[in-house]
């Protein structure tokens, strides 16, 4: 017994959806509530809208590269590994670089954003971005990984972050709920760079054994070796929602030709009546 996913028995029960076409705020909120696991809808927003804002990435003023131990280029704000302040500031300074990336076209991640905080708001429930005092969450962020190795992005959960938030951000509460991943792709690569999602959500125990307690990345292959996983082919205008607890990663991909881009957000309930979305 020495892969502690069997000592801890921890293959988690998974509810898959995959289809083509528009997503619904029925089933974000299906996500949300933790009824269904992961959720890809294929050909969901409009290639012309996927190009533009794939060129206005690679064109970027905002372009940076990660420097946190997670390969990759970005515009806009991580919270990863951040105190509050410096996060909250970030996103204030990369806004308009967020913003530009879909120049004068509508942008679909906010479209997705306003339908969701109409719905909840009918029920009486409140969306809206994270904040503080020195500013406020952007409702994504631009990524293009290029980790070299046997993923583009290793596997990791989405959770250990926000637990490990502190007191100072008011999204650390999301943690105790379920903390949904929502990725828009506008570019992928000519081969590989599936999105993979192990049947696994780790627990507070299950990461210090892994000594990734308060990063959540990124788990060993060992570690994950004898639990059951489920790839998602992406395509460039899918949309992939998914509970953000379970291990997830990104496989090796092409690198010449078409570089892999995602607008990621994070969003989940801080109290009852309080949805928090942040990046
Ligand atoms: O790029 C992807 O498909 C997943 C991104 C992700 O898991 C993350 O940003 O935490
Ligand atoms: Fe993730």
């Amino acid at each position: 017994m020495s892969n502690p996913v069997f000592q801890t028995s921890a293959i988690s029960p998974v509810a898959i959806r995959e289809r083509t076409g528009s997503i619904s705020t029925a089933e974000i909120l299906s996500v949300l509530k933790g009824e269904i696991t992961a959720l890809h809808v294929k050909q969901a927003f409009s290639t012309q809208i996927a190009e533009e804002i794939t060129a206005n990435f690679v064109g970027s003023p905002g372009l940076r590269e990660r420097k946190d131990g997670v390969p990759g280029q970005y515009v806009g704000a991580s919270h990863y590994r951040k105190d509050a302040a410096t996060y909250f500031a970030e996103s204030e300074t990369a806004r308009p670089y967020v913003d530009a990336l879909f120049g004068n076209l509508v942008d679909p991640v906010r479209a997705l954003f306003d339908a969701l905080k109409r719905e909840l708001h009918n029920q009486g429930i409140e969306l809206r971005l994270a904040r503080s005092e020195q500013g406020q969450a952007n409702v994504c962020r631009a990524l293009s990984w290029s980790d070299g190795g046997t993923y583009s992005l290793d596997p990791h959960d989405d959770v250990a972050q926000v637990l490990s938030a502190g007191s100072e951000y008011e999204l650390s509460a999301v943690a105790n709920n379920t903390v949904a991943a929502l990725n828009f792709y506008p570019s992928i690569a000519e081969e590989g760079g599936n999105l993979r999602l192990w049947y696994h959500k780790p627990t507070v125990t299950d990461r210090k054994s892994q000594g990734v307690e308060t990063t959540g990345y990124p788990y060993s292959d060992s570690y994950l070796e004898d639990v059951p996983c489920r790839e998602f082919q992406l395509r460039a205008g899918d949309i992939a929602l998914i509970d953000g607890g379970f291990v997830h990663g990104v496989t090796r991909q092409s690198r010449n030709g078409k570089r892999r881009l995602v607008l990621n957000s994070f969003f989940g309930f801080a109290r009852q009546d309080l949805v928090l979305w942040w990046t």
